[in-house]
């Protein structure tokens, strides 16, 4: 039996739909290389100020596709591809306005024409696998739905292969599925974390899981020069952001905000890729561990670039960490969609208790 508290199972799922929500205002706002004002995301989403409000905060398709993961899991309990990608079709098609990527929407073109002609899906993976001449995409797309996962596996290895699967599917390129990989690690390892998180540790950990998961997806190259140098390298892997990321907490910028996400957004990025926004979620999580997940939040958003994703991404890690109780209340009730995904938690957590 697994022995973590609903809490943080709750607190997983909550603290992604928050991170959507709550980063979708800023998302794509501001390409200056010191992100978003810390005023100006207060003015927004001040946790006191929207108590006295009666307004909802929308999801947009971070939500609509971890959603359907969610429901898929639960309902099949196992890992069904085509009837994930029945389910996202679905979703996309009754809302199709949640701002989604501009490639991944012909994939659910595709499959509804599957649907229709009831085919059943006897390659549910050709329109993933035929994007951008056959090298699949590397958005943040998978990335940004994958958090369950880590509810729903018990084994390492397991949350690797669902993760692996559920992200294929619209993301066949290796950095769309790896990165995918790397966030469902990092909410594995932030809720079952026994005491205090030593960021360091954290990182080395990840180290060593994602140089065994790429080592099967292309060669890892190690290059042993400067910060900057390998970021300029040719061969890109999540183990070399990790390696950044291991340098800048221990460079520790926590003092000034401002110098650091500069330096952040020039070494990590901040964009619609999983290549950038997976590492700047993880960072801010792993940057933040004394300021708590309010905090944690308002540094993702702050990176700017693909806020609602970063936000959303960072949210299930930190909340998968500090639970379900350090969201303040005001952002479950305005953020769309909080309620269902804790019922979505609960349905994970439940699974384990039989
Ligand atoms: P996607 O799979 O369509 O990828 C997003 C974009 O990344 C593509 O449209 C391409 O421009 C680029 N891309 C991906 N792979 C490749 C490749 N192999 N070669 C060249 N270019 C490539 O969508 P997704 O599901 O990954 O979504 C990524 C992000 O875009 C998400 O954060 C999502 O929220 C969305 N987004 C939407 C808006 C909006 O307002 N509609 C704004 C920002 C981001
Ligand atoms: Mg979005
Ligand atoms: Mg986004
Ligand atoms: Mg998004």
């Amino acid at each position: 039996m697994l022995k973590i508290a609903r809490d943080r199972f709750q607190g997983c799922l909550v603290g992604s739909v928050i991170g959507d929500c709550l980063g979708a205002p800023f998302e794509m706002q501001n390409w200056n290389e010191n992100g978003i004002p810390r005023q100006k995301i207060l003015s927004v989403i001040n946790p006191k100020e929207l108590a006295d409000k009666y307004i909802q905060l929308k999801y947009t398709d971070d939500t609509a596709m971890a959603k359907s993961v969610c429901s898929s899991l639960l309902q099949c309990k196992e890992f069904d591809a085509v009837d994930l990608a029945k389910r996202f079709t679905e979703e996309y098609f009754k809302e199709p306005d949640r701002g989604y990527g501009s490639n991944i929407v012909f994939i659910f073109e595709q499959w509804k024409n599957a649907m229709k002609t009831e085919l059943n899906f006897k390659n549910v993976l050709y329109p993933s696998t035929s994007q951008f001449d056959g090298k699949g995409s590397y958005g943040n797309g998978a990335a940004m739905r994958v958090s369950c996962i880590a509810l729903f596996t018990l084994s390492l290895e397991d949350c690797i292969d669902l993760a692996k699967k559920a992200s294929i599917l619209t993301h066949s390129n290796k950095n769309g599925y790896n990165g995918a990989i790397l966030q469902a690690l990092s909410v594995r390892k932030a809720i079952r974390a026994t005491c205090d998180i030593d960021p360091i540790v954290f990182v080395d950990e990840l180290i060593d899981e994602m140089k065994h998961v790429e080592s099967f997806s292309g060669e890892v190259k190690r290059n042993t020069e400067s910060l900057y140098d390998w970021t300029r390298s040719q061969s890109f892997s999540f183990t070399h952001q990790l390696e950044i990321i291991k340098k800048l907490l221990i460079a520790n910028n926590t003092e000034s905000k401002e110098n650091d996400v500069k330096l952040v957004n020039s070494v990590l990025g901040r964009d619609i890729s999983a290549q950038q926004a997976v590492p700047a979620a993880l960072y801010s999580f792993l940057r933040n561990l004394k300021f708590g997940f309010e905090e944690t939040l308002y540094y993702a958003i702050s990176l700017g670039g693909d806020t609602d994703t970063i936000a959303a991404m960072c949210g299930a890690i930190a909340g998968s960490y500090y639970g379900l109780k350090s969201i303040p209340h005001s952002w479950f009730d305005v953020c769309e969609f909080s309620r269902e995904m804790q019922q979505f938690a609960d349905d994970f957590f439940e699974l384990h208790k039989s």
